[in-house]
């Protein structure tokens, strides 16, 4: 359980150009380095097929419960300005790209907002997600269901676990 006024968030991470393994345990670092955030379960690394756009690079993907005062919007600009600061490149939808962090979930907080839903629209159509989630929030209830449920009914061919230990952030 989160201390006192925290509210624990889930955070989707993933990248595939330059060095994103370095970039997300970087971000993961920044995170847990501030006063306001503390970052409590980070899963193993995956390397993933790329999803939805797939004539690009393999993809490394990760999952991390954060445990945060923020509100979800600050949250955001928390984690939108760590991806600016790695210098992320916004070309196209679902395209290559440095580092991309994303609110899976914030608590037991269901809001669809122009700028953000919660939880994330797409998280449960997606192995990258569900897989790196599953290895510390298997039992997690998103839209009714567990992620140890929802992971049953997705592909998750060609995932592969990159690194076992969960303190790959620590020094990537
Ligand atoms: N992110 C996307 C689109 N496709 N595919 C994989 N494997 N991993 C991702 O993180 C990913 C993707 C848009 O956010
Ligand atoms: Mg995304
Ligand atoms: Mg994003």
């Amino acid at each position: 359980m989160p201390e006192n006024g925290a509210v624990r968030a889930t955070l989707g991470l993933g990248g595939n150009l330059d060095n994103p393994v370095h970039a997300m345990a970087l971000a993961l670092r920044t995170l847990d380095g501030r006063d306001d955030c503390r970052v409590v379960s980070v899963s193993r690394l995956y390397r993933t097929p790329p999803w939805g756009k797939t004539d690009q690079s393999l993809f490394y993907n990760s999952c991390a419960a954060v445990d945060t005062t923020l509100a979800p919007e600050a949250l955001l600009d928390v984690c939108l300005d760590i991806e600016r600061d790695m210098k992320r490149i916004r070309l196209e939808r679902w395209g290559p790209r440095t580092i991309d962090i994303d609110i899976l979930t914030y608590g037991d907080l269901d809001q669809a907002e122009p700028l953000l839903t919660i939880p994330h629209p797409r998280m449960t159509e997606r192995g990258f997600v569900l897989m790196p989630l599953d290895d510390f929030a298997g039992n997690l209830l998103v839209k009714g269901r567990t992620i140890k449920n929802w992971l049953r009914d997705v592909d998750i061919e060609g995932i592969e676990v990159a690194d076992q230990s969960r303190d790959w952030w620590r020094s990537a």
